[in-house]
């Protein structure tokens, strides 16, 4: 890749510390149905849609026949309705160090920047971190046919900008998000614990943002 023409995002464990709000949101709602849910299980909600999520939770607790959808429906409202109260919290400081930089960076070497997080909340928290408008294309999950692992999203994210995703990059937290980053044909990088990260497939990975710079990824393409 000579040059890089967008840089597409994550949201949840990337740009910000959201994933423990949807634990401790999922986990309530877990304990009312009587579900042994456990941090280590969140994991693999990581970039997976609020219904898919809730059906793994069923799941896992040997209640996947026990709903009708519109049942289904009222229980991840109910945990959005607390995931968005715990959101309230959320200040302009809790964005993750470095991303903001590395967003003036990637904009002032004309490199575009879009969004592709699979949550419906994502302007929301956009809008309390105050970065809305560093973005140039924030993808609608719900404009997507396919969830993470399918590449849609990303692919959704370069095309709004006109990007050909063999020149972009994508950034994830997640297995499933970093699936999708290889299969749209994007260069990964990898934001998390680098064994868990380099097993996934993620070409350049940071434990921390504050090391993600423009350089870095330059150097690592
Ligand atoms: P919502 P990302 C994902 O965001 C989260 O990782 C995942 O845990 C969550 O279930 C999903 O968004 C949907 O979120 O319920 O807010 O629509 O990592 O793709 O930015
Ligand atoms: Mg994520």
């Amino acid at each position: 890749m000579k040059k890089i023409e967008a840089v597409i995002f994550d949201l949840d464990g990337v740009i910000v510390d959201t994933a423990h709000f949807h634990f401790l949101a999922w986990r309530n709602l877990a304990r009312e149905l009587g579900v042994d849910f456990t941090l280590e299980f969140n994991e693999k909600l990581k970039g997976i849609s609020r219904i898919e999520s809730l059906e793994k939770i069923l799941v896992l607790g040997n209640l996947q026949d026990k709903y009708f959808s519109e049942e289904k429906e009222a229980l991840a409202a109910k945990k959005n309705n607390e995931y968005v109260e715990l959101l309230k919290d959320m200040k302009e400081c809790d964005i993750y160090l470095g991303i903001k930089e590395l967003i003036n960076e990637l904009r002032e070497n004309n490199i575009k920047v879009s969004l592709a997080s699979a949550s419906k909340n994502a302007p929301i928290i956009l809008e309390a971190l105050r970065i809305t408008e560093l973005f140039d294309y924030v993808v609608d999950p719900d404009s997507v046919s396919k969830g993470k692992p399918a590449p849609d999203i990303f692919l959704a994210g370069a095309k709004a900008l006109g990007a050909n995703p063999e020149k972009c990059v994508g950034v994830e937290d997640a297995e499933a998000g970093i699936k999708a980053i290889l299969d749209a044909n994007m260069f990964p990088v990898g934001v998390g614990t680098p064994s868990e990260m380099q097993k996934a497939g993620a070409k350049l990975i940071v434990t921390n943002t504050k090391d993600l710079t423009l350089d870095l990824i330059v150097r690592s393409i």
